[in-house]
């Protein structure tokens, strides 16, 4: 009995979801967008009153509802109004000093009009939102969504008014132990609408998604898919790439769906030559363009090979840290910042940890000719046993390949961090692998994973049963820093389990810039350096390495990292100061890669 009042309570008190989470908008930059970034009213709220009523249950009139006293009497607990404003894009711990360590809920409110023409319909899309976003348009709810590095759409075709809507997300980045990351990182736990925030405007049936790439193993053959959206679903479909003269016609089954299948003959991307090609997708109903390039990636033995050449990945970490102004990055003008330090390095690769990063990086990648690694956030202790937590992490893998699939400069998919061996984290990272690749068949499979010594204390093995399954292996050592001093990386010597090519996914040393004194002198820029001249002669003495990333290019925010005038919660091993100072390290990776640009001529 006391069940059945419960649920008809519940029933009465949840407000209903009206409309649903739609599968992404893949290129959301080839459609009609209205911005919705600027300044957005906000409420902050870490007992969250404006969700719960008093007994834990959520309630009906809560925050969503930006309620007015309709007289002088009446009772209403906040206002929209008259509580601040933060920007978004934006994290909310850089914008407000009392944020800064601040982990719970905020409300954010954006008012807007819009007239809708008849036969199109409409979007409301977020590039991210970390962690938990629970978005309300006009007072009722449209949906949820998880994890804080990936874009989501909710479709508003129905709900949007021509005046006076009002879009209120309840955002929410408290750590818990079955999320994905889970309660440790060491990076800071950025909270808010992260990026973009865009109503998109689509035709009644339009080209929701599709993946145009070179077929696995073939240099000059197209092979993918185009999904249609809407109910016109049986179409007539033409590809055309104008500059390689192609023009090829499909038909759209009765789901939308249309594989898709032709030779070409095209100038492949590569980082020398990023070539990109105007595709065009016209539907009946639609037209789409985007910039895509095409090149094949595989491995052969422990060679990775591009456009069917052996090539080194000169890579370098990043993290989605904003240079200069601290917090996240989420501009295109961060990312070419950032990228091109990448390049002034001489880095043809970068690994863009240890989540997805915003699309304004993948997209420049891909004009700059840099090559990406893409990694989830499945970081460290992940709760393996919990089939939720793997669901998340799947669903997050989803929507970083849905976003990036069609942009040449993504190579690797990676699918961890330093995670401890253990059954159940294999049969985790299997099936996210399994997902992944069912996905996208093209592209190369890793994760970044630790290694042992055998028992001469020098040689280090690596037999990480992972390696069974991915295509590249990442290994992450610090030899010289958290594993001896610089010295003893000079003795080290690397063994691997796997006929497949290494890629040393980080290894470096902590020091904040202008901190000078002897080379074995901790958190210097000369001990900082020491570590990385070691590092590089061993490097190079490792048979089977086929790609370096130094961690990292940038110092950026951890609260990991208390140390008083050292570190002062940042993490310091960045090459460059989070203010753009270049350290002593830096100079050693860039006459490395110097020498191996040099080499491969
Ligand atoms: C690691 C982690 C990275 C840390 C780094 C460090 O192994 O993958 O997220 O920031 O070490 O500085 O300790």
């Amino acid at each position: 009995m006391k069940s059945i009042f419960l649920l008809i309570s519940l029933l009465t008190v949840i407000p209903c979801v009206r409309a649903q989470q739609t599968d992404l908008i893949a290129n959301t930059e080839g459609r009609k967008t209205i911005s919705l970034d600027g300044q957005w009213q906000t409420i902050i709220d870490p007992y969250e009153t404006g969700y719960y009523d008093y007994r834990y249950e959520p309630s009906a009139s809560g925050s969503f509802k930006n309620a007015k006293p309709k007289n002088k009497s009446v009772l209403i607990e906040y206002d929209f109004d008259t509580s601040g404003s933060l920007k978004v894009p934006g994290d909310w711990n850089t914008q407000e000093e009392r944020l800064l360590f601040y982990e719970g809920t905020i409300w954010h409110k954006k008012s807007f009009d819009y007239q809708r023409n008849a036969n199109t319909r409409l979007f409301i899309y977020f590039g991210a939102a970390n962690y938990l976003a629970d978005v309300y348009l006009n007072g009722e709810k449209i949906g949820r969504h998880e994890g804080g590095f990936t874009p989501f759409n909710f479709e508003i075709t129905k709900l949007v008014r021509d005046t006076g809507n009002f879009l209120i997300v309840k955002v929410d980045n408290k750590r818990r132990r079955d999320a994905v990351p889970t309660l440790i990182t060491d990076w800071w736990n950025y909270g808010g609408l992260t990026r973009q925030v865009k109503l998109v405007e689509t035709p009644a049936t339009f080209v929701q998604d599709y993946f145009i790439q070179l077929q696995k193993g073939s240099r000059d053959r197209i092979a993918g898919w185009v999904k249609l959206n809407g109910d016109k679903l049986n179409q007539r479909l033409t590809i055309r790439i104008p500059e390689a003269k192609i023009s090829k016609s499909f038909t759209t089954d009765a789901n939308g769906s249309a594989e898709i299948n032709f030779n070409a003959d095209l100038t492949l991307w590569s980082p020398d030559n990023p070539k990109l090609y105007e595709v065009i997708i016209e539907a009946e109903t639609d037209r789409l363009q985007d910039q895509i390039g095409f090149r094949s990636i595989e491995t052969r033995g422990t060679e990775i090979l591009l456009n069917g050449r052996p090539i080194f990945l000169r890579g370098v970490c990043i993290h989605e840290e904003a240079p200069f102004r601290g917090g996240r990055a989420y501009s295109r003008e961060d990312a070419m910042t950032l990228l091109g330090w990448a390049k002034e390095l001489g880095a043809n690769f970068v690994r863009l940890a240890h989540y997805p990063h915003n699309e304004f990086m993948v997209r420049e990648a891909d004009r700059l000719g840099i090559m990406v690694w893409s990694e989830i956030p499945v970081y460290w202790t992940i709760l393996w046993e919990n089939s939720a937590t793997l669901e998340n992490a799947g669903n997050q893998l989803r929507e970083m390949i849905a976003r990036d699939k069609n942009r040449a400069a993504v190579i690797i998919w990676s699918m961890a961090n330093e995670t401890p061996l253990g059954e159940a984290r294999l049969s985790f990272l299997r099936n996210l692998i399994e997902r992944a690749r069912n996905l996208d068949p093209s592209r190369l499979i890793s994760a970044a994973m630790e290694r042992h010594y055998l028992a001469d204390k020098t040689t280090q093995m690596i037999d990480d049963p992972l390696g069974a399954y991915v295509d590249v292996f990442g290994c992450n050592e610090y030899v010289g820093w958290y594993d001896g001093l610089p010295e003893k990386i000079d003795r080290v010597e690397w063994k691997m389990k796997y006929q497949k090519p290494l890629v040393m996914t980080e290894f470096g040393a902590e020091a904040p810039y202008g901190n000078h004194g002897d080379a074995l002198t901790r958190w210097t820029e000369e001990y900082q350096e020491n570590v990385y001249q070691h590092q590089v002669r061993m490097l190079k003495r490792i048979p089977f390495l086929r790609g370096t990333c130094p961690w990292i290019l940038m110092d950026f925010r951890s609260p990991r990292r208390p140390l008083t005038g050292i570190q002062d919660f940042h993490n310091r091993k960045g090459l460059i100061s989070d203010h753009g100072e270049k350290k002593k390290a830096f100079y050693v990776m860039q006459n490395y890669y110097d020498e191996l640009k040099r080499a491969a001529r």
